[in-house]
């Protein structure tokens, strides 16, 4: 079993109810179990134009393999109405597998740790929520050094989630 951490986005058809149903699929996953959730939380989008987001992340423990993982994370995406039209649209649901273990994988379909991550505020605070401040980052980092180096600016953390 890893230690695998998910990045969950939805700017579309309710988001903060995509993402609960994203949970709920994840934790129906063969050979998965659902360890930990963050809270949610709503930032701007990285495009303008866009509507917000809702973010969250979550902590699975994992026997699959990494593309296999990758599979299932697409056909929930799929099954929540995902439509790919343009990169970076707008999306109903979005499923980024953040880090695998301590694997650094670069193949054409699948590249961990998430390429921008360790930039991003809305991945680094729900993340700290479940991960130990020594965790290491993409570039030798650590979350906490990450943390520090990306203020909470932006981020608006839901209560009720
Ligand atoms: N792929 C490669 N590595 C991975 C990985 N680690 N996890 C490939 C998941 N997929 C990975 O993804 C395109 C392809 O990336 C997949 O087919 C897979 O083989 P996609 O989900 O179809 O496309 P995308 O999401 O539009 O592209 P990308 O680059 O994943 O976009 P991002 O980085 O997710 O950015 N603003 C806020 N506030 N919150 C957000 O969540 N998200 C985006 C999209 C922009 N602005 C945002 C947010
Ligand atoms: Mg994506």
């Amino acid at each position: 079993m890893e230690r695998i951490y998910i990045g969950m986005g939805s700017n579309l058809a309710a988001p903060v109810q995509q993402l609960r149903s994203a949970v709920q699929a994840l934790a129906l996953l063969p050979g998965t179990t659902l360890v930990g959730v963050s809270a949610f939380y709503q930032s701007d989008s990285l495009l303008p134009g866009q509507p917000r987001y809702t973010n969250a992340v979550a902590a699975l423990e994992s026997s699959l393999a990494p593309l296999a993982l990758l599979d299932a994370l697409q056909a929930i995406e799929n099954g929540q109405g995902r439509e790919r039209l343009e990169r970076w649209g707008p999306r109903t649901l979005d499923l980024d597998i953040l880090l695998f273990g301590d694997r650094l994988i670069d193949e054409p379909r699948l590249k961990v740790p998430h390429y921008q991550m360790h930039l991003r505020a809305f991945v680094l605070y729900p993340l700290a929520e479940l991960a130990p401040a020594e965790l290491q980052l993409p570039g030798g980092r650590t979350l906490e050094e990450l943390l520090t180096a990306c203020p909470f600016v932006g981020l608006e953390r839901i209560p009720t989630a």
